[in-house]
C-alpha cells in the first residue's frame, strides 16, 4: 500500500511527513492485535470469519497462531471456553459483529457461569454510527450487551490501546474466579497506523496473570479444627479443583487424610473413580450420613441440592468451603470453615497441618460407604454386560466403559440427558481433566465445540457421547473435525429423540413434540466430509467400532441404535420439570 494512502487511513494517529514516513516502519491494529495475542502465550483462536476480521484470521494463521475456523460462534465459542478450563489461559474466540457477536455470547454466558477463562473478541461498527442508530451493516452496540454476561467488557478505540486492552482482557479472565471476558475491536481499529517502535512498547505482558491467594492460617486452623473433631467426614471435589491443577496437593491431601471423596462430574479423575477412598458409587449415602463436607472448587447450588433438604438427610452437617471467591461462602447455607483462597495454596496449607496428630476417620463410617459402595457396583454390574439388541442405555454406556478404562488419557466429552446422568455414574475416568460436560448449566449443544479444542489442545484422542437431541446443536461442525482432521470419535445415542423416541401428538397430526425421524441415520453426514461412518445395534458391535475408531484415531461417527422407550424423561433431573395435573375439559 501507498505511502501516502496509509496516512489517509487513520489520521487521528499519525501525522507524519511523507517523506520521512518512507523511511519509518509503520505498524497497524491488525498486527498489534496479533503481536499483543502473542506476547501473551495466544497460541491458537477459535471463531468464524467475516467482515471486520476477516483479514484478522488470516493474518493471526499467517503469524503462526492456529486458527480454527468454524460453521456457528457458539460451537468456537465453546471450544474457547473449554480451552480456558483445559490449560488455565484464557481460550479465544473471534466473531464478526452484530449475529456473530451474539451467536458467541451464549458460550461466553456459560464460560462465565462455569468459571472457565475465556475472551470473545468480536469485531464491531464505529461507535460514530452505532451511537447515533444509523444503521452500519451489522450495527449494535456489543459492549453494553454483553456487560451482564461476562465478568468484565473492554472496547479499544486506538491502536496505541491495543497493548493495555488485551493485557487486561486476559487478567480479567483467569484471575480470581475465572471467566467470561468480552473485547469489542471496531472496524476502524485495525487500519489505524502508528510507528512500529512506539507500537511495540505499547504492548503489556500480563505478568503472574492468577496470583496465588494465601488463605489465612486462622482460617486454615479452623477448618482443620473441624475435620479433626468429625466422625463422618467427606471431600466433594468439584471442577474448580480440576482447574486448578494442583492434582498431586489433591491426591496428597485425600491419601494422607483418609478421608472419602466425591468428585463432581468434571472432577471425575482427579483421583481416579476406581479409588478405594472414592465414595462416588455410593452418594446418597455419603451425602446423607457426612457430618463435616470439605468442599473443594465446587459450589452448593442445584447440582448439590443446595446444601439442603433430603439429598443432605437429617443428620446435623458443617461445611468447611475452599474457593477463591469470598462472595460463593453462604451462598446457600452458613458456611463453618471459610476458606478463602487459590485450591493450590490452600490445600498445600491443610497437608502441612496433617502431622503426627492426625487421625484418619473412623474405620466404621468408611467401610459404611465401602460397603454400600461395592453393593451399588455389584447391583449395576450385569446391567453393564446384556449383550442386548436394541440396546439400551446400560449395555451400550457398558461397553463404552471398557474403552476409557483401556485408554484412560483419552478425553470424554459427554450431553444429552439419559445419555450424560448415565454415562457420568457408569463410565470410570482416571486422569485430570479428561471428562468434559454440559457444566452448571446443563447446556446442549457444547459437544462438538468442547471435542474440538480438546484434541486441538491436548493432542490426545478425544470421545465424543453425545444424546440425538444433543448432538444436533452443534452437528454440524463434523464438517470442521474432519476438514481439521482431527482424532475425534462421536458416538451418538439414537434413541430417536430427546429423553424417548416414544412421544406422539394426541391429535394426530404431527410427530410428538420430543421425537425426531426414526431410524435416522447420523453416520452418513460423517460420511458426507470424508469422515467414517458407522451404524451399530449391539453393544458387542458398539465397542469393535469405537475401538477400531480410537485406534484409528480417524473423524468418526457411530450412530448407536438404542431403544426409543429406554430412557426417562429429563435423565435423572426429572423431578425439575413442571408437569400440569390439570384436565381442560374438551
Ligand atoms: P462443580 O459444578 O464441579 O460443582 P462449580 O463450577 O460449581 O463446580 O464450582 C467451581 C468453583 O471453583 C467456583 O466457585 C470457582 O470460584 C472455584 N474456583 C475455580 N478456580 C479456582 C481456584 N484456582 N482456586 C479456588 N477456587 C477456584
Ligand atoms: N436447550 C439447551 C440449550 N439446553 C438444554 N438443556 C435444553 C434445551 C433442554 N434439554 C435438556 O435438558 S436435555 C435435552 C434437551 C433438549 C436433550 C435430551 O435428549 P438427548 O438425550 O437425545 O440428547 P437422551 O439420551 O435421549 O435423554
Ligand atoms: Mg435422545
Amino acid at each position: 500500500m501507498a505511502t501516502a494512502e496509509k496516512s489517509k487511513i487513520e489520521d487521528n494517529v499519525v501525522h507524519i511527513d511523507p517523506a520521512a514516513e518512507a523511511e519509518r516502519e509503520l505498524t497497524d491494529g491488525f498486527h498489534l492485535v496479533i503481536d499483543a495475542l502473542k506476547l501473551n502465550g495466544i497460541e491458537t483462536i477459535y471463531g468464524v470469519p467475516g467482515i471486520p476480521i476477516t483479514d484478522l484470521g488470516r493474518m493471526c494463521q499467517a503469524e503462526g497462531i492456529r486458527v480454527i475456523s468454524f460453521r456457528h460462534e457458539q460451537n468456537a465459542g465453546n471450544a474457547a471456553a473449554i480451552a480456558g478450563f483445559l490449560t488455565k489461559k484464557p481460550g479465544i474466540c473471534l466473531t464478526v459483529s452484530a449475529p456473530g457477536f451474539l451467536n458467541g455470547l451464549t458460550a461466553l454466558a456459560n464460560a462465565t457461569t462455569n468459571c472457565f477463562p475465556m475472551i470473545l473478541i468480536s469485531g464491531s461498527s464505529e461507535r460514530e454510527i452505532v451511537d447515533l442508530q444509523q444503521g452500519d451493516y451489522e450495527e449494535m452496540d456489543q459492549l453494553a450487551i454483553a456487560k451482564p454476561l461476562c465478568k468484565a467488557a473492554f472496547r479499544v478505540l486506538h491502536a496505541a490501546d491495543i497493548g493495555i486492552g488485551v493485557a487486561r482482557a486476559i487478567r480479567a479472565a483467569v484471575s480470581g474466579r475465572p471467566g467470561g471476558v468480552y473485547l469489542d475491536l471496531p472496524a476502524k481499529l485495525f487500519g489505524q497506523v502508528m510507528d512500529a517502535e512506539a507500537g511495540a512498547k505499547s504492548l503489556v505482558k500480563v505478568i503472574d496473570p492468577a496470583p496465588a491467594q494465601i488463605p489465612a492460617p486462622a482460617a486454615v486452623d479452623r477448618a482443620i479444627e473441624l475435620l479433626k473433631g468429625a466422625e463422618r467426614p467427606l471431600v466433594i471435589l468439584g471442577k474448580g479443583a480440576a482447574y486448578a491443577q494442583a492434582d498431586d496437593e489433591i491426591r496428597a491431601f485425600i491419601e494422607k487424610s483418609g478421608i472419602p471423596f466425591l468428585p463432581m462430574s468434571m472432577a471425575k479423575g482427579l483421583l481416579p473413580d476406581t479409588h478405594p477412598q472414592s465414595a462416588g458409587a455410593a452418594r446418597s449415602t455419603a451425602l446423607k450420613d457426612a457430618d463435616v463436607v470439605l468442599l473443594v472448587g465446587a459450589r452448593l447450588n442445584w447440582l448439590l441440592s443446595h446444601g439442603k433438604g433430603k439429598t443432605w438427610g437429617d443428620a446435623p452437617k458443617k461445611f468447611i468451603q475452599v474457593d477463591i471467591e469470598p462472595k460463593e461462602m453462604d451462598s446457600n447455607v452458613e458456611i463453618a470453615a471459610p476458606l478463602v483462597g487459590d485450591i493450590g495454596s490452600v490445600i498445600a496449607a491443610l497437608n502441612a497441618r496433617l502431622d503426627g496428630s492426625w487421625k484418619t476417620p473412623p474405620a466404621q463410617w468408611t467401610e459404611s460407604i465401602r460397603t454400600k459402595k461395592e453393593a451399588n457396583i455389584a447391583k449395576m454390574a450385569p446391567k453393564l454386560l446384556k449383550n442386548s439388541v436394541p440396546m439400551d442405555f446400560h449395555s451400550a454406556l457398558g461397553a463404552l466403559k471398557n474403552v476409557i478404562k483401556e485408554r484412560p488419557d483419552a478425553l470424554l466429552v459427554n450431553e444429552g440427558a439419559n445419555t450424560l446422568d448415565l454415562a457420568r455414574g457408569i463410565i470410570d475416568m482416571y486422569e485430570p481433566r479428561k471428562r468434559l460436560d454440559v457444566g452448571t448449566w446443563g447446556v446442549m449443544g457444547i459437544g462438538m465445540g468442547f471435542a474440538i479444542a480438546a484434541a486441538v489442545e491436548t493432542g490426545k484422542k478425544v470421545l465424543a457421547v453425545e444424546g440425538d437431541s444433543a448432538f444436533g446443536f452443534s452437528g454440524m461442525e463434523v464438517e470442521t473435525i474432519c476438514r481439521y482432521n482431527l482424532p475425534v470419535t462421536i458416538v451418538i445415542f439414537n434413541n430417536n429423540g430427546i429423553y424417548r423416541g416414544t412421544d406422539t401428538d394426541p391429535t394426530g397430526r404431527d410427530p410428538g413434540t420430543t421425537v425426531f425421524v426414526p431410524g435416522s441415520r447420523y453416520d452418513k453426514m460423517m460420511e458426507a466430509f470424508g469422515g467414517v461412518g458407522v451404524n451399530v445395534t449391539s453393544p458387542d458391535e458398539l465397542y469393535r467400532a469405537v475401538s477400531a475408531a480410537m485406534d484409528s484415531g480417524k473423524p468418526t461417527l457411530i450412530n448407536a441404535e438404542i431403544d426409543p422407550a429406554a430412557g426417562s424423561e429429563s435423565g435423572n433431573i426429572g423431578s425439575l420439570n413442571p408437569q400440569s395435573v390439570v384436565k381442560k375439559k374438551k
